[in-house]
C-alpha cells in the first residue's frame, strides 16, 4: 500500500487541529492523524512547577526523532504506539495509543514543517494561517477549558515563549508550505483537501 503523508502546520491558536479534526470526522478510520503535541519530551524528574516554566515552543522540546522513526514504520505498513501527552500536568501520561497504517496519514503541530526530516516525509505541506489576536483569543478559552491553565499563566506563558517562539520557528514555515489556508475554519479549504484525500483512496 502507498501511504500519502499530509503535514498540517500552523501557529498555536490558528485552527489547525480544528482542520485536521473536521478531515478525520469525514474520513474516519480511513485516515490516520498523529499530533506533533503528543511527541513532547517527558520531564518526570522535574516538579510541576519547573515543567509548568519550560519552553515548549522550541523545537527542542519535542521528541521528533520518534516522530520521524513512527511514520518511517507506518509507512513500510507497520503498527506504532502513539505515546499521549498530558497537557495538565506538562508531560507524557502512560498510556500509548496504537496507531495502524493506512493509505493517508494527517501529522499535525506548530513546528512540524521547522523539522527537514519531516519534511521530507510529507507528501502535502499545509500551513494554517490567522491572525495573532484571533489565535490568542482561542489559546486563552482553550487552555482555560481543556488544560486546566489559570489567565495569568496562560498570558505569562504566551508573552514570554509562545509569542517569540512562534515568530522564529512556526511563522518562517509557512514558506515552505504548498498551501496556506486562511483559518482552520474555511469551508472552501476543507473541500479541496478533502477532494484530494477522496482521491488518494479511491486510487487505492
Ligand atoms: P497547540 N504546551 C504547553 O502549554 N505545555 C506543555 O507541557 C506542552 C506544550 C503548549 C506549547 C505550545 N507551549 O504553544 C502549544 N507553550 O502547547 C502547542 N507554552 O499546542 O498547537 O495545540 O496550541
Ligand atoms: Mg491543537
Amino acid at each position: 500500500m502507498e501511504t500519502t503523508i499530509i503535514g498540517i502546520a500552523g501557529g498555536t491558536g490558528s485552527g489547525k487541529s480544528t482542520f485536521t479534526n473536521r478531515l478525520k470526522q469525514y474520513f474516519g478510520d480511513n485516515v490516520t492523524v498523529i499530533y506533533h503535541d503528543n511527541y513532547y519530551k517527558p520531564h518526570d524528574d522535574l516538579p510541576f512547577s519547573e515543567r509548568q516554566d519550560m519552553n515548549y515552543d522550541h523545537p527542542d522540546a519535542l521528541e521528533t526523532g520518534l516522530l520521524v522513526r513512527h511514520l518511517e514504520a507506518l509507512k513500510q505498513g507497520k503498527s506504532i504506539r502513539c505515546p499521549v501527552y498530558d497537557f495538565t500536568q506538562h508531560t507524557r501520561s502512560d498510556r500509548t495509543i496504537l496507531i495502524q497504517p493506512s493509505r493517508v496519514i494527517l501529522v499535525e503541530g506548530i513546528l512540524i514543517l521547522q523539522d527537514e526530516r519531516l519534511r521530507e516525509l510529507f507528501d502535502i505541506k499545509i500551513f494554517v494561517e490567522a491572525d495573532a489576536d484571533e489565535r490568542i483569543l482561542r489559546r486563552v478559552v482553550r487552555d482555560m477549558n481543556e488544560r486546566g491553565r489559570e489567565l495569568e499563566n496562560i498570558i505569562e506563558q504566551y508573552l514570554m515563549t509562545v509569542k517569540p517562539m512562534h515568530y522564529l520557528y512556526v511563522a518562517p514555515t509557512k514558506n515552505v508550505a504548498d498551501l496556506i489556508i486562511n483559518s482552520g475554519l474555511n469551508d472552501v479549504a476543507f473541500d479541496l483537501v478533502k477532494t484530494k484525500i477522496q482521491q488518494l483512496l479511491s486510487q487505492g
